[in-house]
């Protein structure tokens, strides 16, 4: 079967919530994947960042396989040999008494919403079913109706109401709007992205974050950092909220949890706030399943082992550099934050950011456009100097013969 064949039938048997870029893809390891006709390509994407440890790592895939097919899943009806030690290793490795283990980023944003609303009960005393809380415009925290909710983005809303109250929307990277709504003594959480992938990778001024903390501390109020695209050494820090030295009181992770071998996600907290939730209020079939278990620690593991976090550190600045040396019309930006990078597009000939990106993959980069303008570059943390490099040439090739 040709890469056609392969679109036809997600074209004739799937559903149509996806414009993909025209690439079939059917290997991938490390910073590489192949498409069907074995042509290959470097990942720019990192499946949004949930293969920061590259494709396929072995370490990965030997946790998972082995787990697999031993105990894959018992339900939290029983207890099992892997889930505490699990718990144990990625408390420890963040720095929190407790982790409420979930699956898919969205849960784990749902997770927290109703953590924050129980703490602001149980905890805050807020007036029953009164609980609010503040999220940044422009955001994306996932798919579900409370988390869409929260988003101003029509492609994400239209259609999909009513919508879950008490949700407080303000601008992003401006402290002034959230000091006004803090003043509400019925906010429980402040719930935002470090830098907000989606939207295109906006990084909020330096001090935006800490500022913001320290003001929820001031009003009682948690700070809950969803670090599901930009945590787990993406940003060049183990998590993006690193670079302000804050704490979360609620941390969220998600994607690179599971190095991209399987969908995990979780929910930090320290016992004050964790504990508001009692036996039976929360979870779910395979959340913190044995195999999720063995594939997180594992996933972690490698970060730490393969020294990730400096080396995202030290790609991004190469690659922003580079990105900003291209002489271009069409660039009209260049930022990010480690290996969490963007350009921004100004059409040329005609020519947009998906066209770059066809034309990125003719040249064997595989990237992906964010609301039509803007083109996230997030390799796998695992590139290295000279795959960096290429990766430049590439990208340096594909402009000139857009602009000829
Ligand atoms: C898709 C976007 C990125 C996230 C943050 C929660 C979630 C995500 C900060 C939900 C997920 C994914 C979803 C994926 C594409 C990708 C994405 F384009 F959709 F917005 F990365 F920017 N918080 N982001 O980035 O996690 O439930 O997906 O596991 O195709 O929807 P999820």
């Amino acid at each position: 079967m040709t890469s056609q064949d392969y679109i036809k039938l997600e074209e004739k048997y799937g559903a149509h919530n996806y414009h993909p870029l025209p690439v079939v893809l059917s290997r991938g390891e490390g910073v590489y994947v192949w498409d069907v006709e074995g042509k290959r390509y470097y990942d720019f994407l990192s499946a949004y960042s949930a293969v920061n440890q590259g494709h396929s790592h072995p370490k990965i895939i030997e946790a998972l396989t082995k787990q697999a097919k031993k105990l894959s899943l018992t339900s939290r009806a029983f207890y099992n040999d892997v889930l505490g030690e699990y718990e144990k290793y990625v408390t420890e490795y963040f720095g929190y008494d407790k982790v409420l283990p979930m699956n898919t980023g969205a849960e784990g944003v749902e997770t927290a919403m109703k953590l924050v609303r129980k703490w602001g009960y149980k905890v805050k005393g807020i007036e029953k079913n009164k609980a609010k809380i503040i999220f940044a415009k422009d955001n994306f925290h996932g798919r579900t109706i409370s988390v869409i909710s929260a988003s101003n983005d029509p492609d994400a809303t239209n259609d999909f109401g009513p919508f879950t109250p008490g949700i407080i929307s303000i601008p992003y990277n401006n402290l002034q709007a959230l000091a006004k709504e803090l003043e509400d003594k019925n906010v429980a959480a402040f719930i935002v992205e470090p830098i907000q992938g989606e939207a295109g990778v906006m990084v909020p001024d330096e001090g935006y974050l800490a500022k913001a903390y320290q003001m929820c501390k001031d009003h009682n109020v948690l700070f809950v950092a969803d670090e599901i695209q930009t945590g787990i050494a993406r940003t060049g820090r183990m998590l993006a909220v690193d670079y302000e030295g804050i704490k979360p009181d609620v941390l969220i992770l998600g994607k690179a949890l599971s190095g991209g071998a399987y969908p995990v996600s979780a929910v930090l907290a320290d016992d004050d706030v964790m504990l508001t939730i009692k036996p039976g209020e929360h979870g779910s079939t395979y959340g913190g399943n044995p195999v999720a278990a063995k594939v997180a620690i594992a996933a972690l593991k490698v970060v730490k082992d393969e020294r990730l976090t400096e080396n995202a550190f030290k790609m991004g600045e190469i690659l922003r550099r580079e990105l900003r040396n291209i002489h271009s019309d069409m660039i009209t930006k260049v930022r990010g934050k480690g290996l969490l990078n963007a350009i921004v597009i100004k059409p040329k000939n005609g020519m947009e950011a998906w066209d770059v990106c066809l034309k990125l993959r003719d040249n064997g980069l595989l990237a992906k456009p964010t609301h039509g303008d803007i083109i996230r570059f997030a390799p796998p943390l695992v590139i290295n100097e000279e795959q960096l490099m290429e990766c430049v040439d590439i990208i340096k090739k594909t402009f000139k013969e857009i602009e000829g």
